[in-house]
């Protein structure tokens, strides 16, 4: 079954655990710089794995030091629990891979 999305104010209260992150468009959204596009790409791959165990994927794009996430729940038509749990890991892996 799938995840009944969150209200707009439910989104934002949420938002102050996630220092750097936005509500645009339905999504939560933040850019991610890095040293250089080796520390970027570490990143995405903490990413990429974390992503695969939620079932739960990123839209992103990264151009050489920098990686632009948005997430949103596809299957609920909004942002659920499952985004801030990714956004949460995002956060510990960027640290990790010394990005702000
Ligand atoms: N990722 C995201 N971000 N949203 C989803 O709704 C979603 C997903 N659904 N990853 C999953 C996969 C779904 O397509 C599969 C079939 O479970």
């Amino acid at each position: 079954m799938p995840a009944i999305a969150m209200t707009s104010a439910e989104v934002r209260e949420r938002l102050g655990e996630l220092p750097g992150w936005e509500l645009r468009a339905d999504k939560l959204v933040r850019e991610f710089r890095f040293p250089d596009f080796n520390a970027a790409f570490a990143f995405m791959t903490r990413c990429a794995l974390r992503a695969e165990q939620l079932d739960h994927h990123p839209e992103w794009c990264n151009v050489y030091n920098r990686v632009r996430v948005e997430l949103t729940t596809h299957d609920a038509g909004g942002i659920t629990d499952r985004d801030f749990m990714l956004a949460a890991a995002m956060q510990d892996y960027a640290a990790a891979s010394a990005g702000s």
